[in-house]
């Protein structure tokens, strides 16, 4: 008996000290003092005790009605000073709290994270503020390469020249930076702000996000490239993503290509989202080329590798079906607070 009555006491304490208005206070009292309260129901039920057990019981359930008659009135008159004191009502709701939610670049780049990590890419970083060396020179794009115009570039100095600085165009400067540092195998990703030259329209941005991907070892093949791609995007888009590999040109990749995956919204058919054609492209991929190895030092007669570029925003735009690019970077809360 004396068990069941501490354990109502405690429970009951508990809740007491949660009631922050004078509605609770009443409610508080009715479900632990009120007639059809547990401790009621204990002192009614002590006429059916034993003769010897009745008076030991009585005390018990009359002392712990009392405790909580006087923990209510304690209660009570600590509220009420409370809000004697600030002068505030202290039984008045409070504002609601909105809760804060990641922004939807932010949590592709955590998935495409999540989804590469497993597969031995670690994540590195390089600098926004780049060398021409690295940006270009490096990935087998002299000056006067005419492949320079593939990525209109923000220069810091008047003049481009390969001694000067400048916004890097894309994350594959950072490829040669960490072959530089360390020797094969290398497995890294490197997710990060880009900056282009461009006109910004519903799927170009001046400003943008990549992740790079890169794999240098001893026998590294087109199919490893094939591989990984192809976990990716049915990790990202579903297990029924078929991915398509298209001849395409980088300076610093032979072969170089286009990696497309099969429309996730017709299932391959063609609808709007991939022009009609059942394809979507989403990345530049190829195997780094022997020039490349050799700029930083590497046998290319010993390591091959793969690496891929891809935007981050591009992804996201897929994923969530967001059809002008601009819209992630306009801080509107309307739009924003469509993704839980
Ligand atoms: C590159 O930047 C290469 N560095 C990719 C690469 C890496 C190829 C490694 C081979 C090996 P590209 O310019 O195509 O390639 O850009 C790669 C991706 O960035 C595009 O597929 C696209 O998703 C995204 N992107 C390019 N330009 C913009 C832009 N203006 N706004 C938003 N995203 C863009």
């Amino acid at each position: 008996m004396q068990e069941r009555i501490d354990e109502l006491l405690a429970a009951a304490r508990a809740e007491l000290s949660q009631a922050g208005s004078d509605a609770a206070l009443e409610a508080w009292r009715v479900a632990h003092l009120g007639r059809r309260s547990a401790l009621t129901g204990i002192l009614r039920s002590i006429r059916d005790l034993p003769p010897d057990e009745r008076r030991a019981a009585g005390q018990a359930a009359n002392a712990a009605r009392q405790s909580l008659e006087e923990a209510l009135a304690a209660h009570r008159d600590s509220l009420s000073r409370r809000e004697d004191e600030s002068g505030a009502d202290v039984t008045m709701p409070g504002y609601p709290v909105r809760l804060g939610r990641l922004h939807p670049l932010t949590r592709t780049l955590r998935e495409i994270r999540a989804v590469l990590a497993p597969l031995g890419f670690r994540a590195v970083s390089g600098p926004e503020v780049e060398w021409d060396r690295y940006n270009f020179e490096l990935l087998n794009i002299p000056a006067d390469h005419p492949a320079r115009d593939m990525w209109d570039t923000f220069h810091l100095q008047q003049q481009a020249r390969p001694g000067d600085l400048l916004l890097r165009t894309h994350t594959s400067p950072v490829q040669a930076r960490v072959m530089e540092q360390v020797r094969p195998p290398v497995r890294v990703i490197v997710p990060g702000k880009v900056y282009r030259y461009e006109n910004r329209d519903a799927s170009h941005e001046s400003e943008f996000m990549q992740v790079e991907g890169l794999a240098i070892d001893e026998h590294i093949t087109m199919a490893d490239l094939r591989g990984t791609l192809t976990h990716f995007v049915r990790a990202m888009f579903g297990p029924d993503r078929e991915l398509r590999i298209r001849a395409s040109y980088f300076p610093f990749t032979e072969p170089s290509a286009e990696a497309e995956m099969s429309c996730h919204a017709c299932d391959g058919g063609g609808c709007s989202v991939c022009g009609g054609s059942g394809w979507i492209e989403i990345l530049g991929a190829g195997m780094v080329h022997p020039t490349v190895l050799a700029n930083v030092g590497y046998d290319p007669e010993v390591y091959q590798g793969f690496a891929f570029g891809m935007g981050v925003e591009r992804i996201a735009m897929l994923k969530y079906g967001v059809t002008d690019i601009r819209s992630f970077y306009r801080n509107d809360l309307r739009f924003l607070r469509q993704f839980h």
